[in-house]
């Protein structure tokens, strides 16, 4: 395997799980920084890579490898440290990861996503500052036109990007109608209830069945289905939705689960470099703009350490 290299946004619940899976397997990693809100993800180089123009997407010299359950599997397989995190199907537990991991992925998660940011009240905390601030920064409404505008711009510009930017058109319209459809987005929220109830009596029969206290979803070992699981409860609390889906009094197991997640290494490494996006981004845009600037700006604060270690001797 050569050097790897992820394009992710740090923001982006599939980027999430490809870098907590990367992270769990000790992988090392080029980070490609794809500013999403920028429209970077269409950027005619990147949708050569990926038609579908989305984040994540793995690079493994020549070999790319795009949606995020895929790239778990290609990590999982070629990286060669770490422990498995997707255990053979054939074995009942494998059997059990397959069936949450697709439990999870039932969510319709942008749904979720951009129906609360829309519709605020359904939050059951308010939002978070940073989900606060990203509904502010997209005028959701007029989301649409701009996107649209922009892809036609680039298909005529590119005709052989033409019918993959048309599918993106097609898909955005058909995403905005749905997250306004304020019924739709209560039909959603209420489909994870039932997800989260599956959820929290399956980690009370391997509490009884297997007498561990804090245990993961399977047992004592962390797999695919708890980086979806993962994903989803921070997406939840992102939102300000927790107090509605756990808490010690409604699902007090997943309620720990939730706790213990602070504690894992890859987790806290995935929750750092969320926190830190903005100035990540700021860095990436200045960078972009001119390298020549950000080499100048590295080199000054260089000099100021210089001088400032010289003066105190
Ligand atoms: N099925 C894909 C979904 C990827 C996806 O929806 N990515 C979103 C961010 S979470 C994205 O890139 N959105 C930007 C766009 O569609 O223009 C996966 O699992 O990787």
């Amino acid at each position: 395997m050569t050097q790897l290299a992820l394009y992710y946004f740090p923001g982006s619940y599939y980027s999430q799980r490809a870098l907590l899976t990367l992270y769990e397997k000790d992988a090392r990693f080029q980070h490609k920084l794809v500013v999403i809100h920028a429209g970077e993800q269409n950027d005619p180089a990147y949708m050569r890579m990926n038609p579908a123009g989305q984040v994540p997407v793995l690079k493994d010299g020549k070999k790319i490898v795009t949606d995020s359950d895929a790239i778990i599997r290609y990590v999982d397989e070629n990286v060669h440290t770490g422990s498995t995190l997707i255990p053979d199907e054939s074995s009942s537990v494998g059997k059990e990861v397959a069936r949450l991991w697709k439990l999870v992925n039932s969510v319709k998660i942008e749904i979720m996503t951009f129906g609360i940011l829309t519709f605020q009240d359904l939050s059951a905390t308010g939002l978070t500052a940073m989900a606060q601030k990203m509904a502010n920064s997209i005028d959701i409404r007029k989301r649409f036109d701009g996107i649209k505008k922009t892809l036609t711009a680039l298909a005529e510009k590119c005709p052989d990007l033409k019918d993959a930017y048309n599918v993106k058109i097609d898909r955005a319209l058909k995403f905005t109608q749905n997250f306004h459809n304020r019924e739709l987005v209560n039909q959603v929220l209420d489909e994870v209830e039932k997800i989260l109830d599956e959820i929290e009596m399956v980690l009370r029969k391997v509490k009884e069945e297997q007498g561990i206290s804090d245990a993961w979803l399977t047992g004592p070992r962390y797999t695919a289905a708890d980086i979806a699981l993962t994903t989803l409860l921070d997406r939840i609390v992102f939102l300000g939705l927790e107090a509605r889906y756990f808490s010690p009094q409604t699902r007090p197991l997943l309620y720990s689960y939730y706790q213990r997640l602070g504690t894992r290494k890859s987790v806290q490494q995935v929750r750092a470099l969320v926190s830190s996006a903005p100035r990540l981004i700021i860095l990436h845009q200045i960078k972009k703009a001119s390298p020549y600037v950000l080499g100048v700006m590295v080199a000054g604060v260089a000099a100021a350490v210089v001088y400032s270690r010289l003066k105190g001797k």
